[in-house]
């Protein structure tokens, strides 16, 4: 069995990769990263990813960065736990072209709503306006979608629930009104009740409890 070992931020995107592992019940260690102090900066971080991004998956001391990579790898290790719905051939290319889009057009993208001053030297004004403009159009059709089905992929759930409810919440933390969607909402409200958001979350909270002591 390989040593796994997670650097993440409770509350970031590394949440979506630890209600992976949750939910194929791998076991990992986790170490903090605070990245409110820069620590993914820091000599020590920069040794395990040069990259200074959480998440960063550890196995048997190779490193594994990017969440979709990370997720794939996980969904590739454990092919039966459902990370990704059972698919074949065309299907499940479109099911890494979503997961490729969450991580290349949303994440960066909600980014500009909710920390502007990521993507200029300037006011941060005009990248939220531009961010918030770039998600409407995305996010009426994500609305339309889920008020219609119950998961990003119909019937079954997926990590890329994780990943677009991430996604949503960070948008709303950047004052995106989300609210009057209801699917966006339902869809939401369903994810965090799903065990491996749950098991997410409370490994998070132990993490911090742990930072604590
Ligand atoms: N493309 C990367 C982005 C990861 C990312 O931006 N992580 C953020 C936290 S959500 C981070 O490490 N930020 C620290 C920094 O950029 O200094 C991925 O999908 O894994």
């Amino acid at each position: 069995m390989a040593e796994l070992r997670l650097y993440h931020q409770p509350g970031g995107c590394s949440r979506v990769t630890l209600a992976a592992l949750e939910h194929v019940g791998a076991a990992y260690e986790d170490r903090l990263v605070d990245l409110a102090s820069g620590e993914q900066h820091s000599a020590e971080f920069l040794a395990i990813n040069p990259r200074g991004k959480i998440p960063a998956l550890v196995v048997d001391g190779e490193l594994i960065a990017e969440n979709a990579a990370i997720l794939l790898w996980i969904h590739h290790r454990w092919p039966d736990a459902g990370l990704l719905p059972a698919s074949s051939g065309l299907d499940a290319t479109r099911q890494l072209a979503d997961l490729f889009w969450l991580s290349s057009f949303w994440h960066p993208t909600v980014r500009a709503i909710r920390m502007p001053i990521r993507w200029t030297t300037g006011a941060p004004e005009p990248v939220q306006e531009r961010g918030s403009l770039l998600l409407a159009e995305p996010l009426a059709r994500m609305d339309r979608l889920l008020c219609g089905q119950t998961w990003w992929f119909g019937e079954s759930w997926s990590i890329c629930d994780v990943y677009f409810c991430w996604i949503c919440g960070i948008a709303e933390g950047g004052g995106y009104p989300l609210e009057g969607m209801k699917g966006i909402v339902l869809h939401r409200q369903r994810t965090m009740a799903h065990p491996a958001f749950r098991q997410a979350i409370l490994r998070e909270q132990a993490a911090l409890a742990r930072g604590q002591e």
